[in-house]
């Protein structure tokens, strides 16, 4: 059988190579991969030969970018053009202004993961400037370690399992609510969606639900508490508090196994600020009324219970409050460490997140050593560019930002995924030269001077193995590569060759080799665990095997829990952390030493009577922006817009009516989107999915995004001086209905100068 694997899912190829079906034992497959083949072999999308901007070739040093024409040119001429640039940059500048931070989730595959080759290539070559943490995670990853002593990475390894919640826990309060829309997807790739399943099975298990989310379809069939957005961390805190009231504080807990409680308790009094966090001072924030959090605050001391937090609840301004003040509560409440109970962070964010699956930890493409050492927080990317020799703070750090002559992105779409895209417009005319590699005309390949076409996996052999699937699989090549594109080892091969780092790129191997060295090497982790992985050979004819270890229910912190002085944790105090003099000693205004309630940049509780709250969240029918020029996208746009959707009243509110087009704006920018219908909905709210194409166009006199990109209206701040995460969900918006004539998209076909016929 042939196999191939995503993001979101794992397919059998079916059809003579025509078709894909999911596994026959995936639950519940996801919607994302019925648009998958028909976007990756669109041919007005996908980038069919090496290109460059012509501004570029006339020496206009960036200004063009976005606007320009392309020139097609042979492969050999464009990667001589590509090396040059690396040569002239590290030669002039140093391989410190070269910045290769490339974040994004390029595709499953072990071996053809676009961001390994690039590191592997950019490293041999002297190094360049990297980015650290996610889009995803940003303060959880800078967080973590201070609070529990552990990396996000290792928290999400051991977070609490489905099956052992249903098994142990009565009450589930789930802050940003556990969506299957979410969990569709699992970076490396998942051959099986289980979140709906487990979710029937919490419920006819009789465990209580409750979804604290703007939107109750981010936990469907639960009981619904729909928050004010960007005001959980005064509920969290009053929950304490009213725990606290009551004497129900579990003192033990609290003192055997937290650091900071007495600075935390008079902050929650209102000793040390004057503002006690009652569940009156609460409601008035939340939207959530007194008793209701009153009742709550009870009932988690007096049932099994558990605070879950999605990751979107740190994807805003503060996020790094969320967290801890979630954390804090799970301590007030003193469940941590028993089973099914405590605190649990990014169920439902992705698929495997919960899963009792055995940990195997299989080998990667070696990337080498980077000889830079300066990097930034990933979401600072226009700070960056706008800012160089500025200063900025970073978890408990002061430094500077680099001056960038070079960026190269592969497998990422920053077009796509930062905030404020007008802004990152100003800022990428910064570089004197953008090299992208890309298998499809995205907004970010549009703003790119050398533009290199890659394969998509369909187009190639790879393996997916991911550490937290049971199922290993060989990802057969069942397609042509389109046009000329070539695959990124064989693009950074070239370039290699052209730097004389050949031979240490390659190491002597092709791609087949490559996959050869890691299926051995995988062979050898597989021996240490205990098991036998099947030759190349036969691997690559039967396509899957299923990793033969027993999975184990996961309950993290107990050991910690059941003997804090024999197994303290990686802390300043051995203990979870509810105040840091580390973190109040750096003196941040926007990250105080312990969970704090600090108003949000925008919120709905100073907004104007016409303004809505934008809840910018993960698109359903895609991954990001991946697959939005393939079938099940465009089949769910309203007039070829991304739909936005309302609570029939706010349409009404605003005269308009499912199916018209709206236009949102604030003073960052506007864009036009569908409108749609959604009956659990706050009325003040807007959602606005991410994803679709950036396509900016000047529309009677103003720029106007055409096609439903969110990312236009938000705001381009970290989260605070401590994380530097993205604040992607604290926006605010108005809108209303779009009369003129709809301008047509440019998005559709490729950027001018280009004919893919
Ligand atoms: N407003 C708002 N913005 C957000 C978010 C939000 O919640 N709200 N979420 C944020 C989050 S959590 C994330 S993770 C980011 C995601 O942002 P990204 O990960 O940057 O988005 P993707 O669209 O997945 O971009 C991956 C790109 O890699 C390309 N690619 C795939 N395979 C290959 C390959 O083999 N070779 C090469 N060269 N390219 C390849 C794809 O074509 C695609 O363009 O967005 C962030 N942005
Ligand atoms: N289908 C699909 N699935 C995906 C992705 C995708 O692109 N498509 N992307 C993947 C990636 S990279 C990531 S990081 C994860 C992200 O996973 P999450 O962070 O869990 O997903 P989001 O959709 O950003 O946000 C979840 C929900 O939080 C709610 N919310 C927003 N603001 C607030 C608030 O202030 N308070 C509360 N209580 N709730 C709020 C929104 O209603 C939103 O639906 O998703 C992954 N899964
Ligand atoms: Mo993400």
């Amino acid at each position: 059988m042939a196999y191939t694997a995503a993001h979101w899912g794992a397919y059998r190829v079916v059809d003579g190579g025509t078709a894909l079906a999911p596994l026959e034992d995936d639950p519940q497959p996801s919607r994302i991969g019925r648009g998958w083949l028909s976007a990756a072999t669109d041919r007005q999308s996908r980038i069919l030969r090496p290109a460059v901007r012509r501004g570029w070739l006339d020496g206009d040093r960036g200004a063009g970018r976005g606007i320009d024409s392309y020139v097609e040119m042979e492969w050999d001429a464009v990667l001589d053009l590509a090396a040059g640039e690396v040569e002239r940059v590290r030669g002039t500048f140093g391989n410190g202004a070269i910045f290769a931070g490339s974040y994004g989730w390029a595709s499953a595959g072990r071996f053809h993961h676009a961001q390994s080759q690039l590191r592997r290539f950019l490293n041999l070559a002297g190094g360049f400037v990297g980015a650290r943490d996610t889009y995803s995670h940003a303060a959880a990853e800078v967080m973590f370690p201070h609070l529990l002593g552990l990396s996000n990475r290792e928290f999400q390894d051991v977070v609490t399992s489905f099956s052992e919640v249903r098994r142990h826990c009565e009450l589930v309060l789930a802050f940003g609510g556990i969506s299957p829309r979410t969990a569709q997807v699992a970076s490396s790739g998942t051959t099986r969606h289980e979140v709906g399943r487990w979710l029937g099975d919490l419920a006819a298990g009789k465990v209580r639900l409750v979804n604290v989310s703007p939107r109750r379809g981010d936990l469907d069939g639960a009981e619904w508490l729909p928050i004010r957005p960007g005001t959980d961390v005064a509920l969290m805190l009053a929950l304490a508090f009213e725990i606290v009231a009551a004497g129900r504080e579990d003192r033990a807990f609290l003192a055997r196994c937290t650091a900071g409680w007495e600075t935390l308790r008079a902050y929650l009094s209102g000793e040390s600020d004057g503002v006690p966090k009652t569940a009156e001072w609460a409601a008035a924030l939340c939207d959530i009324d007194a008793p209701t959090i009153r009742a709550l605050a009870l009932e988690l001391t007096e049932r099994r219970s558990m605070v879950s937090l999605t990751w979107g609840m740190q994807r805003a301004d503060h996020g790094e409050q969320p967290l801890w003040a979630g954390l804090a509560l799970a301590s007030v409440i003193g469940q941590i460490g028993r089973p099914g109970c405590g605190f649990a962070f990014g169920y439902g964010s992705t698929t495997p997140v919960g899963r009792d699956a055995p940990l195997v930890d299989w080998p990667s493409m070696p990337q080498g050593v980077n000889p830079v050492r300066d990097y930034i927080p990933v979401a600072r990317i226009a700070d960056m560019l706008l800012r160089p020799g500025e200063a900025y703070t970073y978890n408990l750090q002061h430094r500077v930002y680099p001056d960038i002559r070079l960026v190269w992105w592969t497998g990422g779409n920053p077009f796509h995924h930062h905030q404020d895209l007008r802004r990152l417009d100003e800022a990428w005319k910064r570089s004197e030269t953008v090299i992208v590699n890309e298998h499809s005309w995205t907004a970010t390949a549009r703003r790119a001077d050398i533009v290199l076409p890659a394969t998509t996996p369909f187009e190639r052999e790879d393996v997916m193995v991911n550490r937290r699937d049971p199922v290993l699989l060989w990802m057969s090549r069942i397609r042509a590569p389109m046009g000329e594109a070539r695959d990124d080892y064989a693009i950074f091969a070239g370039l290699a060759e052209r730097l004389g780092l050949a031979e240490a790129f390659t190491e002597g191997r092709d791609a087949e080799g490559w996959l050869r060295h890691l299926w051995a090497r995988s062979q050898g982790v597989a021996q240490r665990a205990g098991f036998a992985l099947p030759d190349f050979e036969t691997f690559r004819a039967v396509g899957r095997f299923d990793v033969p270890l027993a999975a184990e229910p996961q309950n993290p912190l107990s050991g910690f829990v059941a003997d804090p002085q024999a197994n303290p944790l990686r802390t300043e105090s051995g203990r979870i952390t509810l105040a840091s003099e580390r973190i109040a000693g750096f003196a941040m205004d926007d990250c105080p030493g312990h969970p704090a309630w600090l108003p949000p940049a925008e919120s709905l509780l100073d907004a104007a009577e016409d303004e809505l709250h934008l809840v910018s969240n993960q698109p359903d029918t895609r991954l990001h922006a991946q697959n939005d020029r393939g079938s099940e996208a465009l089949a769910d746009k309203t007039a070829g817009r991304e739909a936005g959707y309302l609570h029939p009243d706010t349409a009404a509110r605003h005269g308009l009516k499912e199916g018209e087009v709206m236009r949102l704006w604030n003073a960052r920018g506007a864009c036009l989107a569908g409108v749609r219908f959604d009956e659990g909905m706050r009325r003040d709210c807007v959602v606005l999915p991410t994803g679709a194409w950036y396509d900016p166009q000047i529309v009677d006199g103003a720029w106007l995004e055409a096609h439903g990109n969110p990312n236009v209206l938000t705001i381009d701040k970290g989260t605070s001086g401590m994380a530097q995460g993205n604040i992607a969900h604290t926006a605010l918006v108005r809108i209303a209905r779009w009369d003129g004539p709809l301008p047509p998209l440019t998005i559709d076909r490729p950027p001018r100068g280009i004919s893919n016929g």
